[in-house]
């Protein structure tokens, strides 16, 4: 079978367009997870996003191994921190938040995963994490301590994304924060998209199917709902 990478390369390929749904351990029950999984195969999403900004350590290992009993969707992390890895998991987003200035993020916190990522099984997919101004004092923004990139600052947002590219990134991710009152822009993201020739995620406070929609015709590949689809909106 195809990697989570290879199958996403053939999506954005092919011009079909990809759904995920974003768990955070944090915020979910372990009892839910029956239903929620239920939920989101309703959905058709393609893969379970798994990761917060506060999760305890232990908590994703735990929460992975329940929903692989509920579910055969397949489960990246997406984690806010290095201790959330678990070889639980299908694959592993392995971030650089290259909108940032802060060292932990761009290199520290990837340092501290390799005891152990160099004894695991998990797919491992370099991803250039770009944070756009969602006009909320997001977790990320809070956590990493960085200056998001200005709606408006497509100049920069692209050489960003393209830069994240050259430096042999497979993905770029577009991120306006967990519950941004402002998802990325859509001129944004078709400039990005133009300008990128790997595949492209976006998400933060994306809540209605038509937000939804244009995300996907201004070039995300694929696109990641996490409050949303806690608060049934999907
Ligand atoms: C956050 O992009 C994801 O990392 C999803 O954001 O919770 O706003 O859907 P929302």
């Amino acid at each position: 079978t195809d990697s989570i990478l290879a199958y996403i390369q053939k999506a954005s390929k092919k011009g079909e367009k990809l759904l995920a749904i974003l768990l955070d351990p944090d915020k979910t029950t372990f009892e839910e997870i029956p239903v929620i999984s239920k939920k989101i195969e309703t959905l058709k999403a393609n893969f379970i996003f798994v990761g917060g900004s506060f999760v305890e350590k232990g908590v994703t290992s735990v929460f992975v191994k329940k929903l692989k009993e509920n579910t055969q969707i397949p489960i990246v992390l997406f984690p806010g921190d290095y201790s959330q890895v678990t070889n639980k998991a299908d694959a592993l987003l392995f971030l650089s938040l290259l909108s940032g200035r802060n060292p932990e993020y761009l290199i520290e916190q990837q340092i501290k995963s390799v005891p152990f990522l160099k004894n695991s099984t998990l797919e491992i997919i370099p991803t250039g994490y770009i944070l756009i101004d969602g006009g909320t004092n997001s977790s990320v923004l809070k956590v990493s301590k960085t200056t998001p990139i200005a709606q408006n600052n497509i100049d920069l947002a692209v050489s960003t994304a393209i830069a994240g590219m050259y430096k042999g990134k497979q993905l770029i991710y577009l991120e306006a924060g967990s519950g941004a009152k402002i998802p990325v822009n859509l001129d944004l993201i078709s400039e990005v998209k133009k300008n990128i020739t790997i595949p492209l995620i976006v998400g933060g406070g994306i809540k209605t199917k038509e937000q939804l929609n244009n995300a996907f015709k201004y070039g995300a590949d694929l696109v990641v709902i996490g409050t949303a689809f806690e608060q049934n909106n999907f």
